[in-house]
């Protein structure tokens, strides 16, 4: 079993990251399979609920107010059309709704709490929730607990040194101190970043070695391909090549393997056998609809289509899908130390996958 690691060094992930492609994708492969079934994808659908407008300078971002890009904002959507939007996504085999707003940190006041009552009552459609509203306060984070948020979603995006490349108007530090207040709550905690802005080798090494540091990790980790998107300061960026995907993906498998790695942004400039390579690299989950927050994602039909051929199957709500060796030695770990597993919410069910305990069996 490989164990977490929280002392990871950038030469290492480096390391990993540039070994020769074959070795590179079976150990992501192997770590893969000891931790989740590899059959199982987790599917979440993005809302944007309030659109553009943000005073945040993100290079990436279309969202920026202080960028000339071509998208129509939106003042915050009512509980009603979340709903209406909830339904649909759970309709199409998605389990997690992930509602995104263009605000630089949450507001207490009307706004905030016509959110908490979306969380309520896609919580009450049997989906898990998700939010990324910008930095919260430990008291915010705790009244979206208390409404039923399942995740917080909240990028590091790059290393702590190319972060100040691409964002001016805040910093790394505060970053981690939201998904620290984050982490005070049951919430689980949703983190990744963004490849193709320009930054090296080295920052991408970094970024996994902040996410790496944190305890626990994140449940989940977002790879992002940028989408470049015209009047945006990254609008000439050349696209993410898919040998850089797939090494991303793999090397986060294999340094947190524990982690749902989630192929994120930029799917619609990939091939199925590119996205066959990442899942097989690791990835396991996905953002599925038609539009991610502002820019197009592949269509759902396509998407489940996809998945038929490659024989995945998306992973239902408040279920983690784990391989048996993964659930005994996490049960053992955390009775020792006379714990609840970290991903042990009062609804949260381990399905224990037993065709891949009887193959465990037999190899032993
Ligand atoms: N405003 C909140 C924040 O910044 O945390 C939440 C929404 S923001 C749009 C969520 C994430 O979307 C960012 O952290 C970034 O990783 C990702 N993102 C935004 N624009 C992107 C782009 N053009 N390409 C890829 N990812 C992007
Ligand atoms: C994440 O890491 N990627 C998603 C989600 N978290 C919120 C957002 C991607 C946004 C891509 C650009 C856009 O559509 O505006
Ligand atoms: Fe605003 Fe978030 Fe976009 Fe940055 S990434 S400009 S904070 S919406």
């Amino acid at each position: 079993m490989s164990e977490v690691r929280h002392n990871w060094t950038k030469e290492e992930i480096l390391d990993i990251y540039n070994k020769p492609l074959m070795e590179l994708l079976y150990e992501a492969a192997t770590i893969h399979r000891k931790h989740h079934d590899p059959n199982t994808v987790q599917v979440s659908t993005l809302l944007s609920i309030k659109t553009g407008g943000c005073p945040e300078d993100c290079g990436y971002c279309p969202q920026a107010a202080r960028y000339h890009t071509d998208i129509e904002g939106n003042d915050l959507m009512s509980v009603q059309q979340v709903k209406a939007q909830a339904l649909r996504a759970k309709s199409s085999g998605s389990s997690r709704v992930c509602m995104g707003a263009a605000w630089r940190n949450v507001k207490d006041g009307p706004e905030f709490d016509q959110v908490l009552e979306m969380v309520r009552t896609i919580n009450k459609l049997d989906m898990e929730v998700c939010c990324t509203l910008g930095m919260v306060t430990e008291n915010q984070a705790k009244r979206l607990a208390e409404a039923g948020l399942y995740a917080y979603n909240h990028n590091l995006d790059s290393s702590e040194e190319y972060y100040k490349e691409v964002i001016s108007t805040r910093g790394f530090e505060d970053r981690l101190e939201t998904i620290d207040n984050v982490r005070k709550t049951n919430v689980t905690v949703c983190s990744g970043g963004i490849i193709g802005m320009g930054e090296k080798e080295e920052d991408r090494a970094g970024m996994l070695v902040a996410l790496t540091t944190l305890n626990p990790q994140p449940e989940s980790v977002p790879i992002n391909a940028l989408v470049a998107v015209e009047g945006t300061p990254l609008e000439d960026q050349k696209p993410v090549s898919i040998w850089d995907m797939v090494r991303m993906v793999a090397t986060t498998r294999i340094v947190l393997p524990e982690t749902q790695v989630r192929l994120s942004a930029g799917r619609t400039q990939m091939t199925r056998e590119g996205q066959a390579m990442c899942f097989f690299a690791g990835a396991n989950s996905i953002f599925a609809g038609d539009k991610l927050l502002t820019t197009p994602n592949p269509d759902v039909n396509e998407d489940m289509e996809m998945f038929k051929l490659l024989g995945l199957n998306p992973q239902k709500p408040f279920i983690k899908k784990m391989q048996p060796e993964t659930v005994e030695a996490e049960d053992s770990k955390f009775q020792a130390l006379g714990e609840k597993p970290k991903w042990s919410r009062p609804e949260h069910k381990i399905e224990r996958n037993e065709e891949a305990k009887e193959k465990a069996k037999a190899l032993r």
